[in-house]
């Protein structure tokens, strides 16, 4: 694989950036580097390090830099990013202090917050994009709950068009009976809206992940049972899921971002995507490749609110972390699911798997783990979540509840007509995939 390829990332809001910290806590203990952006010596002959410049950039004092953009109008949040344990890699360049609030309102975002900094932004993040030879993709971590990444992401992608690379959106959505009455219209705006420009999405939604979170701590912390699980704690499941996504570019690995992407989209705007990562608790250390695949193949491993035993598999990528890994012994494994589990009759071959020899790295206790799974997965059951995002948004907006706050901050009331077509759209492709997945393969004579 060629490694003068890079990786941009943008996080966006409270929870793009505190996520965003997360991800780079883990990726500076995967490549060996410290706090302060230096390769630490201890680690510098491991093969651990592999490709750092892939996320990070080297800057002309040797430290490495994040491959990032953050952006925010909250300064308790741009503060703990610049003034905490990062403070000797974030430079201002790469940081954007929105000079005006969006208060929770994606219109707001998307007309005040985003036009008043679009230079900044646009400046900042073409910087970045210039500092790489071959960017091959930009992430985007955020919420489509409040207003700031909602409204401020989809403009920054209608300005980034020219640059040729795969858009990957990792998106904290509402669960269905915790939603702010406005976030189901933020999150309705920006559903539509990243359908036009996402490659992918992954739905995570913080019910479920505090759920792992909860399933795992007490487990291995017995005696510490009223740990309190924290934004801190669970944005650790969002960072193991973007680590085992890009570790094929960032490694010596046969496979890629773009090799997993390309097998996981049957067809266009079936892309909302759901995920999975061995939670890197220290409590997998004994556990076979099968015990691991029959794992995540479990009906609650899943990082959004779905029941995976409603609904059937379109396509799975799953990527193995930890030196002797055996490919006979994972395709057993995955031969066994495929005869137990719901998958959809078409797609002979849905799975994608990708092996990568270095150890995982332990965030929580900062030691290696012997094995892990990533698991990226397509999967008719996300049909219920547009089902009850469009059922919610109608019953607001037949009512022209809270309409006026997205109005008056500039919104055109054909996008409300526009947001829910859409999501409807979305939650009736995957339901009628999800009624015929039981239908028959074609036959040899109808193929080709
Ligand atoms: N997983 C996770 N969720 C978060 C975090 N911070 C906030 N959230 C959730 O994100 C949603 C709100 O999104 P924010 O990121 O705070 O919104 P914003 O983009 O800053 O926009 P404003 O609401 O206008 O400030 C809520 O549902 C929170 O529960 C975080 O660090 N991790
Ligand atoms: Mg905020």
């Amino acid at each position: 694989m060629s490694h003068s390829q890079e990786i941009l990332t943008i996080c966006a809001g409270q929870c793009g950036v505190q996520a965003g910290m997360r991800i780079w806590d883990l990726l500076c203990a995967e490549h060996g580097i410290t706090f302060d952006g230096h390769l630490n010596p201890a680690a510098e002959n491991d093969k651990q390090i592999d490709y750092p410049s892939v996320s990070f950039e080297e800057n002309l004092s040797d430290q490495w830099i994040p491959r990032a953009v953050f952006i925010d109008c909250d300064e308790s949040v741009l503060d703990a990013l610049e003034n905490g344990v990062f403070k000797n890699i974030i430079s201002p360049k790469l940081v954007v202090h929105a000079r005006e609030t969006a208060d929770g309102c994606y219109a707001r975002g998307k007309n005040l917050v985003s036009q008043l900094n679009k230079e900044e932004i646009y400046d900042k993040l073409r910087t970045r994009f210039e500092e790489c030879h071959n960017c091959i993709a930009l992430f985007n971590i955020s919420s489509s709950c409040g207003g700031l990444a909602s409204g401020i992401l989809p403009s920054i992608q209608e300005k980034t068009g020219g640059y040729k690379y795969e858009s990957i959106s990792l998106n904290v959505f509402p669960h269905a009976f915790t939603a702010a009455p406005v976030e189901i219209y933020n999150n309705a705006f920006y559903m539509n809206a990243v359908s036009d420009y996402s490659d992918i999405t992954l739905l995570f939604d913080n019910a479920a992940l505090y759920r792992i979170a909860e399933d795992y701590i007490p487990a291995v912390q017995s005696k510490k049972r009223d740990i309190e699980i924290t934004y801190f704690k669970i944005n650790e499941l969002i960072a193991y899921v973007y680590s085992g996504m890009t570790c094929g570019n960032r490694s010596n690995a046969s496979f890629s971002v773009k090799f997993l992407t390309s097998n996981l989209v049957p067809y266009r705007g079936i892309s909302f995507l759901s995920s999975y990562a061995t939670p890197n608790f220290p409590m997998r250390r004994e556990l076979s490749n099968s015990v691991l695949t029959n794992h995540v193949f479990e009906k609650n491993s899943s990082n959004c609110s779905v029941d995976l035993e409603k609904g059937s598999y379109l396509t799975t990528c799953l990527v193995y972390h930890g030196p002797n890994m055996c490919l006979r012994n994972i395709t057993q494994s995955l031969k066994k699911i495929h005869d137990t589990n719901e998958f959809i009759s078409w797609i002979p071959n849905p799975f994608k798997t990708g092996i990568d020899f270095r150890t995982p790295v332990t965030m929580s206790n900062n030691f290696f783990e012997e094995r892990q799974i990533t698991k990226i997965f397509n999967h008719t059951s996300v049909a219920h979540i547009f089902e009850s995002l469009d059922k919610n948004f109608k019953i607001l907006d037949k009512m022209r509840c809270f309409r006026h706050w997205f109005i008056i901050n500039g919104l055109d009331p054909s996008e409300f007509e526009e947001a829910s077509y859409s999501i409807s759209l979305i939650g009736k492709a995957y339901s009628a995939l999800h009624s015929a997945a039981k239908e028959l393969p074609p036959k040899d004579e109808d193929v080709g």
